[in-house]
């Protein structure tokens, strides 16, 4: 494959956006009627508008091309087929085998996983049924009320996100909880307010080596414990430890060895794969918390929502494929035009954690700075920074850059057309509010505000020509900033499933065009290699070591002073 920008396809785009960069999207659909049901594509009922981006059918053309100069549908085809795509922890990327249907073979290293990932599932539905029917039962002989996930990174984000997106289909008396920082503050918080007789915890960690994790689980079994001796209600069970943490504690792992060694019975470990990403692992074991909070049949449409978007992703060409059309438009606006970040706003309160989720998901697996060879990359840039919050707050916060900052910030609008939330607790209008403001800020943000425009408003609102002189500057917008939107029927699990699914690939297909391993994360490694060494320095009276930087040193040391 020749050097990226080296390639005809890169320097097409280089000239292109040269042509395009002072073309206002204004007067792209003032001669284009068309251009609105022209640049969208449905994946069944998701639809994706991208009319309002700085691009032509030209653009999009040149896009295609360089998405085939690196060999895109090849590197498809290989992410399917099992190949070793994360070649430096020499592992396959089969997420999507989570995923199919149980009757289709999906092969890593020649086996077929797919036996394995069905007995698996059914060990979730058989575990999540217990506690979701009362049948699993704590050691008092009490019901479960409180689900407490313990994980943290890749085995936090995606159950978070998911239970907080479908919490319409949770039900009151059972409750799930997210416990993922060493902050003693969040497990502290958190169990405050639960009873040990009827709370099961999940340790959710795939290498069970997890520092943050493990201690959390350390310290909620010594809570249990302690909370069961003093129980009022009598034990139903024998007191031992080890009885009392089996009624108590399940693990999600791939460490059978130290999931046994902290304990907890094997019959209540739910396994994964090396194959499955952590950051990729909500469909895996991991996301048990999510089938206690949703049930088994939720968690299964999740899955084939999932599916659904492999299964076009895979086969679709690039001007049908929903995740390459937002690679490609990210990689225009990111390579060509220089925008650092790119923010996802979803125009519903459900998905408010999507946009932390996906941070992880995008920078954790873009953010590299050599490619596949361990070559340096110093002619471009790869992944953005990614951010977002939910609307319509966002535009009480932070649009205020977007509209009129100087910088060039690319957006996702996400929206459900319809609420779970309404009458009679909830007025109808809530969400047709909610959906004005969605697309009124990517007309906004398209369209801008010109200076004849603000002037003629300053006029006639009775300012003198002086104020309306000063003011006018302020007042304009320049527009030309690109967003896409996405919208779907109804925040659903197939539907949120589909649409996790799309990300997921949008993510692989950057990753393929810049040519850097997109599922490793060497770069979490330093910080937590020197914690390993601060931490005794912090707790102990030791001599705080000379390899420390002055600052470092003096920040221990005052540490230390104000413990003491
Ligand atoms: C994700 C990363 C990372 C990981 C956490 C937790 O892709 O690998 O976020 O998920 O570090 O790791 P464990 O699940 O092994 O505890």
């Amino acid at each position: 494959m020749s050097h990226l920008t080296d390639s005809p396809a890169w320097r097409a785009l280089v000239a292109h956006q040269r042509e395009l960069a002072d073309v206002h999207m204004r007067t792209l659909f003032a001669h284009d009627p068309d251009r609105g049901a022209r640049l969208r594509v449905q994946w069944g009922a998701l639809l994706l508008d991208f009319a309002k981006n700085r691009v032509t059918d030209e653009t999009m053309t040149l896009l295609y091309q360089l998405a085939d100069a690196r060999e895109l549908r090849a590197r498809i085809d290989g992410l399917f087929a099992g190949e070793h795509i994360n070649h430096t922890e020499d592992r396959a990327v089969m997420h999507m085998a989570l995923r199919n249907p149980v009757d289709q073979p999906a092969f890593v290293d020649g086996e077929d996983v797919m036996p394995a990932v069905r007995a698996e599932l059914d060990h979730m539905a058989r575990l999540s049924g217990r506690v979701r029917d009362g049948s699993w039962r704590g050691a008092t002989g009490e019901r479960i009320t409180d689900v407490v996930n313990i994980g943290i990174g890749g085995s936090d984000l995606g159950p978070v996100m998911v239970c907080e997106a479908l919490k319409p289909y949770q039900r009151p008396d059972l409750r799930v909880h997210f416990v993922s920082n060493v902050d003693g503050a969040h497990l502290g918080a958190t169990i405050a307010h639960l009873d040990p007789a009827t709370t099961l915890f999940i340790v959710a960690s795939k290498t069970f080596t997890t520092r943050e994790t493990l201690t959390n689980a350390h310290s909620a079994r010594r809570w249990l414990l302690r909370g069961l001796s003093q129980h009022p209600a009598q034990l139903t069970v024998e007191a031992a430890d080890a009885t009392l943490v089996a009624r108590h504690f399940v693990a999600l792992s791939t460490n059978a060895a130290g999931v046994a060694a902290f304990g907890i019975d094997p019959a209540n470990m739910l396994r994964f794969w090396d194959w499955v990403g952590g950051r990729y692992s909500l469909w895996s074991s991991i996301g048990l918390s999510i089938a206690i909070a949703v049930g088994m049949p939720q968690f299964e449409q999740l899955l084939a929502g999932g599916h659904d978007a492999d299964t076009r992703f895979r086969s679709l060409p690039w001007h049908q494929n929903l995740p390459v059309i937002l690679a490609m438009l990210g990689v225009w606006y990111h390579n060509f035009f220089h925008a650092e970040s790119h923010a996802i706003l979803p125009y519903d309160q459900s998905l408010h954690r999507f946009p932390a989720y996906f941070q992880q998901g995008d920078m954790e697996s873009n953010g590299k700075r050599v490619d596949h060879d361990g070559e340096p990359i110093t002619d471009y840039s790869t992944g953005p920074v990614v951010w977002g919050e939910p609307g319509t707050n966002g535009q009480h916060a932070f649009f205020q850059l977007l509209h009129q900052g100087t910088h060039l910030v690319p957006t996702d609008f996400l929206a459900p057309v319809e609420s779970h939330y309404g009458e009679p607790d909830v007025g109808a209008d809530h969400h047709a509010i909610l959906l004005a403001n969605c697309l009124a800020q990517t007309e906004a943000l398209m369209r801008g505000k010109t200076s004849a425009e603000a002037q003629a408003e300053l006029l006639a609102s009775g300012l003198s020509a002086t104020d309306v002189a000063a003011l006018l500057p302020h007042k304009v917008f320049p527009g030309n900033r690109p967003s896409n939107t996405l919208l779907f029927p109804k925040l659903t699990p197939f539907e949120l499933g589909r649409l996790i699914a799309v990300y997921e690939h949008k993510i692989f297909v950057q990753g393929s065009i810049w040519g850097v391993n997109s599922f490793d994360q060497w770069g979490v490694e330093l910080g937590k290699q020197l914690a390993n060494a601060i931490l005794p320095e912090i707790q102990g009276d030791e001599v705080v070591s000379v390899m420390h930087d002055s600052s470092t040193a003096g920040l221990i040391a005052w540490i230390r002073g104000q413990r003491r």
